[in-house]
């Protein structure tokens, strides 16, 4: 069994319902969800939009390998809706996203998939959720706890926490 940290992000449509969605599929398809951070509404951090994201992370517990999970991750992604357009470079709005951030302490590079997620330290759409539910969990790779990682991130942008929780 394998305890995994995973980003989820929604920036079109209604995005509460889809990263509920998002959660029922997880529980579903791929294991039990362990623990849910609370939600916040973000800036788009990379592009500009006017749509701001509702983010959140989850701890689960899978069977599944690291390249299985991926694929059913982009699987979950795609059955919800979201279009990929392999045309556009950087950063897009998007139904759902599914990002896999810690899986176990392993470290993998594969082509298409880098664990620990590269820009996690950098990003506080991601550290503010994730301190939420693991505080303590080190960084395998930096070595400092996501506590340490959120106090130390100049990220500047905003973030407000929502007053609702899903499920
Ligand atoms: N995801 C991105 C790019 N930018 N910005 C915010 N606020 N939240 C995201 O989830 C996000 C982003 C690429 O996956
Ligand atoms: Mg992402
Ligand atoms: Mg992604």
């Amino acid at each position: 069994m394998y305890k995994v940290f995973l980003s989820l992000g929604s920036n079109l449509g209604n995005r509460i319902i889809n990263l509920q969605n998002v959660l029922q599929c997880i529980s579903e398809h791929i294991g039990d969800i362990k623990s849910v951070g609370a939600l916040y509404e973000t800036e788009p951090w990379g592009f500009d939009s006017e749509n701001w994201f509702v983010n959140t992370a989850i701890e689960i517990e899978t069977v599944l390998q690291a390249n299985v999970l991926l694929q059913k991750c982009l699987w979950i992604e795609s059955t919800l809706g979201r279009k990929r357009n392999k045309a556009k470079v950087g950063y897009s709005s998007r139904l759902i996203d599914i990002d896999i951030l810690f899986f176990d302490n392993e470290i993998i590079n594969l082509p298409n998939l880098i664990v620990p997620h590269e820009n996690l330290h950098k990003r506080k759409f991601v550290l503010t959720p994730l301190n939420d539910i693991a505080p303590e969990f080190v960084h395998p790779i930096i070595k400092q706890s996501i506590r340490t990682l959120l106090e130390s991130c100049p990220d500047k942008m905003k973030l407000k926490k929502l007053n609702l929780t899903l499920g």
